[in-house]
C-alpha cells in the first residue's frame, strides 16, 4: 500500500512509519517539525538522543534497503501545498498523527491554548477537504484519544465509540439510536479531538470518506522491534512536566532517584498501552478499513487500566525509590474507575505487551541507559488547568515540604 504518515517524526509517528516500511508499504512522512521546535521553545530534549528526520531516513535505508521519503509541509497552515501534494502522492491510506499532543502543553497559556485549537482542528479538516475536492478514495486513520469520553465512573464498560440510545417520543413510545459516546473533555487538547469527531461523522456521511478513529489511552514504552534493529533508530522519549507521560515519566524519575510526582491522591484511572501495540493497532486498522457510507470506524486503542497510585507502587517496589503526592496541577476526579471495550483489536489478532513484563526492560534499557541526559529541574509539572491551581502549585517550591510516601 502506499501511506502518508502525517506526524511520522513524533513519538507515535516514528516506529508506526518503520513497522509498515518493514511489512512492505511504500510511506511517505509529512511533517512540518514543530514538536522539534516546540522542545526547543520548553527549553527540554529527549532523553533518547534524536537524529535529524533525513538522518533516521538514511540509516533505515542501510539497515533495511527500504526507502521512505520526508515531505516537511505544515498542514495547519498550508491547505494549498498539502492539496497539491496529495494529489500527486495519491496515497491509498493516510494516517494523521500531526497534532499537538499534550494536555498540559494545551492548558499552559492563552497562547499555546489557541495554537492547539488552531492546529489541531485546521491540520484535521485540512486533510478531509482536501480528499473530497480531488476526489481521492485514501482510507483516513486518525490517532484519537480515550480522552473523548472523559473518564467517568459512571459504573458501565465503555463502549468503542457508539452508545445505544432510547430517546422517548412524543407518542409514549422509544426511539432507539446509536449515538457518538457523549463527550467529556478534560484539557483543550482533548476538546479538540472531540471536535475531531464531528468532523468526521460530518465527512462520512456527506461525503462517503471511509474514516477510521483510533480511541487510544496513554502510551508507554520506547522501543519497538524497528527501533531496535540501530542505535539511531531510537523513538524519542518525553519525560519533562509538559509532554512526559505518566509512566515514562515515573521511570526516568526512578532512574535518577527523583520521587514519584502523584498528582492529588493518585486514585485517578486510566487506559494504557505500549508503543510496540500502538504501532501495531494502526497496522490492523489500515488493513481494515471501513466501507463507503459507513460511519467512521472507531476502536479503544489501549490495553490495560491502571490507577496512579497502583502504578507508582508498582515502580516503587521495582527501584526503592519513594512516592510523593504533589497537589494535582489538572482539574481532574481525585478518583474514578474505568471499564473499556477493546474487543475489537483484540478479535483482529492483537496479543499485548503487558506492563509487569515490559517495566523492567524500559527502566533498565533505556531510563537508566539515558539518566545522564536528563535535566531534573524539567520534571515539575508546572502547567496548571486554572489560575487558582496555579497559585496552589506554585506554592510547593519544595517538594520535600509535599507528602511523601514508601
Ligand atoms: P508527537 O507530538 O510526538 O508527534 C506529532 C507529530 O506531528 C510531530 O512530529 C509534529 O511535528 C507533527 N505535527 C504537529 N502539527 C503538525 C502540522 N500542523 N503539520 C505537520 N506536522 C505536524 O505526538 P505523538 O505522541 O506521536 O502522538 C501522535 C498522535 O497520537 C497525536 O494525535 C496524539 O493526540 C495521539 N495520541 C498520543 C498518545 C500518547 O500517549 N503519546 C496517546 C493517545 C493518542
Ligand atoms: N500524572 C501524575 N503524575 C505525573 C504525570 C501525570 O499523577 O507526573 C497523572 C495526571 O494527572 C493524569 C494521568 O497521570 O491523571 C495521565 O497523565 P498523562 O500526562 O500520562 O496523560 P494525558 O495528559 O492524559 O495525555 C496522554 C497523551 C495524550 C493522549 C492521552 C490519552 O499525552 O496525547 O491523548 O494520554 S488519555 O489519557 O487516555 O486521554
Amino acid at each position: 500500500m502506499r501511506i502518508a504518515v502525517f506526524g511520522g517524526d513524533g513519538f507515535v509517528g516514528w516506529p508506526t512509519c518503520l513497522h509498515l516500511s518493514n511489512a512492505g508499504h511504500e510511506i511517505t512522512i509529512v511533517d512540518n517539525l514543530s514538536r522539534r521546535r516546540i522542545d526547543t521553545e520548553l527549553g527540554v530534549q529527549s532523553l533518547t538522543p534524536m537524529d535529524s528526520i533525513q538522518e533516521r531516513l538514511r540509516i533505515w535505508k542501510n539497515v533495511s534497503g527500504r526507502t521512505m521519503r520526508f515531505e516537511l509541509l505544515d498542514i495547519a497552515e498550508e491547505y494549498t501545498r498539502v492539496k497539491l501534494w496529495l494529489d500527486q502522492y495519491r496515497p491509498d491510506a493516510l494516517i494523521h498523527l500531526a497534532q499537538q499532543r499534550a494536555a498540559p502543553y494545551s492548558m499552559k497559556n492563552d497562547r499555546s491554548k489557541t495554537y492547539t485549537v488552531n492546529n489541531n482542528v485546521a491540520a484535521t479538516h485540512n486533510l478531509l477537504s482536501a480528499l473530497v475536492e480531488l476526489e481521492l478514495d485514501t482510507h483516513f486513520v486518525h490517532l484519537g484519544t480515550m480522552g473523548v469520553y472523559g473518564y467517568s465512573d459512571v459504573g458501565a464498560t465503555i463502549p468503542e465509540g457508539y452508545l445505544d440510545v432510547k430517546i422517548p417520543a412524543d407518542d409514549g413510545t422509544d426511539f432507539q439510536r446509536q449515538i457518538l459516546y457523549p463527550t467529556n473533555p478534560n484539557s483543550v487538547y482533548h476538546l479538540t479531538k472531540c471536535l475531531d469527531q464531528l468532523m468526521f461523522a460530518f465527512y462520512a456521511s456527506n461525503d462517503l470518506l471511509r474514516i477510521t478513529d483510533l480511541h487510544q489511552g496513554v502510551v508507554w514504552g520506547t522501543h519497538t522491534d524497528q527501533t531496535r534493529r540501530h542505535e539511531q533508530l531510537v523513538n524519542r522519549f518525553d519525560y519533562d512536566g509538559d509532554y512526559g507521560t505518566v509512566l515514562n515519566r515515573f521511570l526516568i524519575q526512578a532512574a535518577v532517584k527523583h520521587p514519584l510526582t502523584v498528582h492529588g491522591t493518585g486514585g485517578q484511572t486510566r487506559a494504557f498501552i505500549h508503543i510496540q501495540d500502538s504501532v501495531r493497532c494502526i497496522e490492523i486498522a489500515v488493513n481494515n478499513p471501513p466501507a463507503h457510507g459507513d460511519r467512521p470506524k472507531i476502536f479503544n486503542q489501549m490495553t490495560e487500566t491502571f490507577r496512579i497510585r497502583d502504578l507508582a507502587k508498582l515502580v516503587s517496589d521495582m527501584s526503592g525509590v519513594e512516592i510523593i503526592n504533589l497537589p494535582n496541577p489538572r482539574k481532574e476526579a481525585d478518583e474514578n474507575d474505568l471499564k473499556v471495550s477493546n474487543k475489537q483489536l483484540l478479535e483482529l489478532g492483537l496479543e499485548p505487551v503487558t506492563l509487569r513484563v515490559g517495566m523492567l526492560e524500559e527502566l533498565v534499557h533505556v531510563a537508566q541507559k539515558y539518566a545522564h541526559r536528563i535535566d531534573q529541574s524539567k520534571i515539575p509539572a508546572q502547567s496548571a488547568w486554572t489560575h487558582e491551581l496555579q497559585s496552589k502549585i506554585s506554592s510547593v517550591v519544595d517538594i520535600s515540604t509535599a507528602k511523601r510516601k514508601r
